[in-house]
């Protein structure tokens, strides 16, 4: 070997071997965790990946996903030219056609439709990139529909549903300055790797840690000081029960509730009937425990509680137990105080970075008036109310039911059926539609079912502006060409409103012109940003000081922390003002479905469906499994990895089995997105809470037996 093979072996950039760093961020996961990334370029191509040191959120670390990177970017079935569909949907029989053909045929079919019936009968729908969404529902907009969707209908909205209904703003949690976390149904291990040094941190300053969870995790193990090993979806229980161990040891924080509390009479006398006693009974927690856990919560404070966007709101009383937890820190007065649970606003691509852009204005300011409902606002009353978007886990319905109208297209920009309850379903009433068109990545299976399918750019082949925590901006540019003939969502966004000819002179003037107008109240100069190579703090960002919100008067209808909802009574009438609880299954199946099964904790080298065909991830975990109770598994002679079958009402699907302690006997978990045993097909229309419309994933009653085959 010579030295410059040498050196090219071992991937040294430099002027002889021809290998260049750029910099970049990894988009695999949500935008809080888009990690900084350093790519090695050799010839157009990406050879190595490196975490970039430094970056604000990762300093120069990767997780197993962001490592897998290049064998994502180069995913054998990327899509590589648009398409147009040849053989019946499904059958993924498809020509090749250019960008202009497409278009012309999209403006065709779209504006008939319109025609035909009505510009809401298009849908707009977003997957789980976020960082062009004020794009596309702008372009809904401007087309006429209301009907912009996402996967927001089942993530992290209805957290700040609940929020704004008790206190009129999100709010996040400071646990930097805690002295006790109630670390509720979460596990960062996993989930949220890079807010791990923070929590070592404050663990090694002496804070107390409660970590509430059925199962027993990194978390429970490393972090824990005490560990609530609940039932699931019994979590409004335990609140309640708090609520009421707080009031009777005269814990509450009286000066806070007096000015600043709504109902709190109301919810004294509701919280009456959760004594300990039923409180253990249902939840399957010891007293002394809830005991002690309450009154670290209440005594040693600051206390501040983790708002997960999944697991409690993933339950069909879930709306209703997050605001019961929410009340704790209002009646404590650990609610805007330094180190307890604090207001945050949105400021770019559902992100929170102290400071604010127009970004909100620029998705409603061509939102046409008068517009019929969005789908899913008569069933979900409160989450119309609340949120800027339709609520998703109705669209199967009325594309097939037609009421109140018609839903005849969809625009998906990264549609995955696979994430909402019974996804066939889903696909069925899809395949019903008169036009579908999906903008995506990978050949998916809703792409096989797409008339029009667009191929789009990954983070690595594109431009993005993109802020973080702590006021930092960032403006990417591409580390290597658009791969094959893809396309980035923002540029397609332009080019569809370009083709429809819409009357939106900004849309049209394509997106670094867009960010402008929307940075255009701030002082941070754009050229600034995408003059620079890494993230730069921004002159504006300032951090939020505690207590400020509560002076000026909260944004609800009493200005106060509304225990009894006002918003629910006037919007919601069939609904319980109060955080009431209710019990997460229907009672009748426990004879028929003795097991209680969750389907949604986090896989650290998984992101819903998008790691599963990356060869690297994927061999961590190849097969689909159900994690169950060791014990459970002996009394059924259920060994580890043979074949069992689990059946809700709704259906059935046979994985393997994992026996392991990790899981409370009577419960089993499995991990979404794998396509080959679907879990999501066993939670059927009967899981969506009324609140918000959420899917109950994390509290499926089911029955498992030995045997069957395997899917
Ligand atoms: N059982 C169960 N189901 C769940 C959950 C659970 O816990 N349990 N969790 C829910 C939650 S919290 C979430 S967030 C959702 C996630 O649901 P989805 O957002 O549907 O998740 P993905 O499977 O990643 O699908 C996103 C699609 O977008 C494509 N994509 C990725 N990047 C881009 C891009 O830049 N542009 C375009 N056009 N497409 C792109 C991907 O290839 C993929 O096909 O799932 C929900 N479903
Ligand atoms: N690696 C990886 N990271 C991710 C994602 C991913 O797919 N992969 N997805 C991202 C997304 S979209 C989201 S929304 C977040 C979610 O982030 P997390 O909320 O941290 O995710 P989960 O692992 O679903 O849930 C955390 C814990 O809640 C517990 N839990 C389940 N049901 C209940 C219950 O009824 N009560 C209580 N108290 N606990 C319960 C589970 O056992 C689990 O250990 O993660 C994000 N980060
Ligand atoms: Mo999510």
């Amino acid at each position: 070997m010579t030295e410059l093979e040498r050196l090219q072996a071992a991937k040294i950039p430099g002027k002889e071997t021809g290998i260049e760093i750029r910099h970049t961020f990894c988009s695999v996961c949500e935008p809080l965790f888009h990690c900084g990334i350093d790519t090695y370029i050799k010839d157009g191509e990406v050879i190595k990946i490196e975490g970039t040191p430094g970056y604000p959120v990762n300093n120069g670390n990767l997780c197993p996903k962001g490592h897998a990177n290049r064998q994502y970017i180069y995913r054998a079935d990327r899509i590589k030219t648009p398409l147009r569909r040849t053989g019946p949907r499904g059958s993924g029989e498809f020509e090749p056609i250019s960008w202009e053909e497409a278009y012309r045929e999209i403006a065709e079919k779209l504006n008939r439709i319109k025609e035909i019936y009505g510009p809401e009968s298009v849908l707009f729908y977003s997957g789980y990139a976020k960082w062009y969404r004020s794009f596309l529902q702008r372009l809904a907009h401007s087309f006429g529909s209301p009907n912009f969707g996402s996967e927001s209908s089942t993530c992290h909205m209805a957290t700040v549903e609940a929020w704004k209904d008790m206190v009129g703003r999100f709010s996040v949690y400071d646990v930097q300055n805690a002295a006790t976390f109630m670390a509720w149904a979460v596990n960062p291990y996993h989930s949220k790797p890079t807010q791990l040094r923070q929590l070592y941190e404050v663990k090694a300053r002496g804070q107390k840690i409660v970590v509430i969870d059925p199962r027993v995790t990194p978390m429970t193990e490393k972090m824990a000081d005490l560990h609530l090993r609940i039932r699931p979806g019994t979590d409004g229980a335990l609140a309640l029960g708090m609520g009421k161990l707080i009031i009777d040891n005269g814990w509450v924080d009286e000066e806070y509730v007096k000015n600043h509390v709504y109902g709190f009479e109301e919810y004294v006398d509701y919280v009456k009937q959760f004594d300990l006693k039923r409180v253990c009974d249902i939840t399957g927690l010891r007293g002394e425990d809830i005991e002690k856990a309450t009154e670290w919560y209440a005594v040693n404070k600051p206390s501040c509680i983790s708002q997960s966007g999944a697991p409690i709101v993933h339950h069909r009383n879930g709306y209703q137990a997050f605001r019961a937890i929410n009340c704790l820190s209002a009646i404590t007065g650990n609610y805007d105080v330094l180190g307890g649970n604090i207001p945050a606003g949105e400021t770019y691509s559902h992100q929170w970075a102290n400071f604010e852009t127009r970004e909100h204005e620029f998705a409603n300011a061509t939102k046409p008036r008068d517009l019929p409902p969005r789908i899913g606002d008569k069933r979900f009353p409160l989450w119309a109310h609340f949120m800027d978007e339709g609520q998703m886990t109705d669209l199967t319905r009325q594309i097939q039911e037609e009421v109140p109208y018609p839903v005849k297209a969809v625009m998906a920009f990264g549609l995955n059926h696979r994430m909402f309850p019974e996804p066939h379903k889903l696909l069925e009433a899809v395949d019903k539609l008169d036009f579908v068109m999906s903008a995506e990545l990978f050949m998916t299976e809703m792409c096989r079912h797409s008339d029009i399918v667009l191929p789009v750019c990954t983070s690595f082949e594109r431009e993005e502006f993109k802020v973080y925590p702590g006021g930092f901006a960032t403006y990417i540019k591409p580390v290597i060409g658009p791969l094959y003939s893809s396309r980035p969502d923002s540029t397609v966004i332009k080019e569809l409103a370009d083709a429809l000819e819409l009357d939106d002179p900004l849309l049209r003037s394509g997106y670094e012109s867009c960010v402008r107008w929307m940075l255009s109240d701030c002082k941070l100069e754009l050229d600034d940003c995408i003059r620079e190579d890494m993230p730069i703090k921004v002159p504006d960002a300032k951090p939020y000081e505690p207590g400020l919100y509560t002076k000026q008067g909260y944004d609800t209808p009493t200005g106060k922390f509304e225990l009894w909802s006002k918003s629910i009574e006037r919007y919601a009438p069939g609904l319980n003002p109060l955080p009431a609880y209710t019990p997460p299954w229907d009672r009748t199946n426990e004879v028929d479905y003795p097991m209680v099964l969750s389907i949604g904790a986090r896989l650290p080298f998984a992101l819903h469906s998008r790691m599963h065909d990356v060869p690297w991830t994927r061999s961590l975990r190849p097969d689909p499994m159900v994690d169950m109770n060791d014990e459970d598994a002996e009394a059924l002679d259920i060994r580890e990895g043979e074949l069992v079958t689990i059946e809700s009402p709704a259906g059935a699907i046979t994985v393997k089995a994992n026996p392991t302690a990790r899981i409370m006997p009577g419960c089993l978990q499995i991990y979404h997105g794998y396509r080959e045993a679907d879990a999501n097909e066993l939670v059927d229309d009967f899981h969506l809470d009324p609140y918000s419309g959420y899917p109950g994933y994390n509290c499926v009653r089911c029955r498992i037996r030995k045997g069957g085959k395997e899917g």
